[in-house]
C-alpha cells in the first residue's frame, strides 16, 4: 500500500471510531496534531499532579490532629499515583517520562495555575481539598468520556480517589465554619484567596482558547472550558452558603431565567502571568522540584539497576 492511500485508510478509521465515540488505542492509527494535543494535555495534567503535592505536603507536619495528618498523608501520595497513571498513559503515545519531565523542569510544559499560589494557613488545606480537586473533579469526571483510550481509563480510577480529596477539604472547612470566630475567620479568608484561582483552572473563555475547538471536534475534550467552569460555580455557591461563606464577588447573582450562578469578570492578566511563568510562585515550584528530582537520582538508578539484574537471572520455574 503506498503511502496516501495508508493515510487515507488511517483517517478513515480513525474518523469512523471518533464518529461512533469508540475510544482510539495507542496502536491505532491517528492525525499527528491528536497525538500532539493528547501529549500535550495529558503530560500537563500529569505535571499538575506532582507539583500539586508541594503546596499541601508542606502543611503535614502541621496538620492540627494525628487523623487530619494521616488523611493529608495518604491524599498527597494519591496525588503522585495520578501521576504516576499519567505518565504512563503517556508514554502509550511514543514519549518517554524522562523526556516529559525534562520538558517541565526546562518550562517547555505548563502545569495548573492552580499550583503557583501560596498555602498560608490550615484553612488553605480545607480550600484545595474542597475548590481545588473539586474543580479538577468537575474536569476529570467528563474526562473519562475522552477519546483517547489509556486517558480516559486513567480518569476512572482518579476520579474515585478525588472525590474523597474533596470531602476531606470540605469536611476541613466545615469543622472550621462550625468553630470559634478566629476558625470562621480562617475559613473564609482561605475561600477568598482561593476562589477566583479555581475558576482560572478551567482556562481562558472559550472565546480566547486556542486548543478547545479542535479538541472538542477529536472529542478529546467533551465540554468546553466555560461550560465546565459553569458547572463548578453552580454546583460549590450553595456549598459556600452552607458553611455560612461569603463568596468573594460582589457580582455574583444568581439568574432565575437560566438557572445559573454569574460571576464578576476574572483577572485575566493573573492569569496569562501565571502560565506564562510569572505567578507568585513559579520559580519556587520549579526549583523544589528540580532539587528533588537530583536528589532522587540514586533512587531511580538502584531500581532500575536492581530490575535489570532481576531479568538476568534464569527463571527457575521453567
Ligand atoms: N493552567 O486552549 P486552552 C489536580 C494553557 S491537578 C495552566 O483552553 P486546553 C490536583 C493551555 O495549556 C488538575 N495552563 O487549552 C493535583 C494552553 O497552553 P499552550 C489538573 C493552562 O488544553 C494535586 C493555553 O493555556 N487538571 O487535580 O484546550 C492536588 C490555552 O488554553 C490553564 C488538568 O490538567 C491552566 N489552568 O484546555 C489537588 C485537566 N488553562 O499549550 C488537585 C486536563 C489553560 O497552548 N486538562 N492553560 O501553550 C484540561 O482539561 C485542559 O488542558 C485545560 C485547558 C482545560 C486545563
Amino acid at each position: 500500500m503506498d503511502a496516501s492511500t495508508e493515510f487515507e485508510n488511517g483517517q478513515a478509521k480513525f474518523d469512523a471510531i471518533i464518529a461512533a465515540d469508540e475510544k482510539i488505542e495507542p496502536r491505532d492509527w491517528m492525525p499527528d496534531g491528536y497525538r500532539k494535543t493528547v501529549i500535550r494535555q495529558m503530560a500537563q495534567h500529569a505535571h499538575s499532579e506532582v507539583i500539586g503535592m508541594q503546596p499541601e505536603a508542606n502543611w503535614i507536619l502541621r496538620a492540627p490532629t494525628l487523623l487530619r495528618k494521616a488523611i493529608l498523608i495518604a491524599k498527597v501520595q494519591d496525588e503522585a499515583g495520578h501521576g504516576l497513571y499519567l505518565y504512563s498513559a503517556t508514554e502509550t503515545l511514543g514519549v518517554s517520562r524522562d523526556e516529559l519531565v525534562g520538558l517541565l523542569h526546562e518550562g517547555k510544559q505548563k502545569y495548573s495555575s492552580i499550583f503557583n499560589y501560596p498555602a498560608l494557613s490550615w484553612a488553605d488545606m480545607g480550600a484545595i481539598g474542597w475548590l481545588v480537586d473539586g474543580a479538577a473533579i468537575v474536569n476529570q469526571i467528563v474526562l473519562q468520556g475522552t477519546s483517547y483510550g489509556p486517558y480516559s481509563r486513567a480518569m476512572v480510577k482518579i476520579c474515585k480517589e478525588e472525590s474523597f480529596h474533596a470531602r476531606q477539604g470540605y469536611s476541613i472547612m466545615m469543622a472550621l465554619a462550625e468553630g470559634s470566630d478566629e476558625q470562621k475567620a480562617m475559613c473564609q479568608d482561605a475561600l477568598n484567596r482561593w476562589w477566583w484561582p479555581a475558576l482560572m483552572m478551567f482556562g481562558p473563555h472559550d472565546s480566547e482558547s486556542a486548543h478547545t475547538a479542535e479538541s472538542m471536534a477529536w472529542k478529546i475534550k467533551r465540554k468546553t472550558n466555560d461550560e465546565l467552569r459553569q458547572m463548578f460555580i453552580d454546583q460549590t455557591v450553595p456549598q459556600a452558603h452552607y458553611l455560612g461563606m461569603t463568596i468573594p464577588d460582589p457580582d455574583l447573582v444568581f439568574d432565575e431565567e437560566t438557572g445559573h450562578w454569574t460571576i464578576g469578570e476574572i483577572d485575566w492578566d493573573e492569569f496569562w502571568a501565571t502560565i506564562k511563568g510569572d505567578g507568585r510562585l513559579n520559580r519556587e515550584r520549579i526549583t523544589h522540584k528540580v532539587k528533588a528530582w537530583d536528589e532522587g537520582r540514586w533512587v531511580r538508578d538502584a531500581a532500575t539497576a536492581y530490575a535489570a539484574k532481576q531479568k538476568m537471572k534464569p527463571d527457575k520455574s521453567a
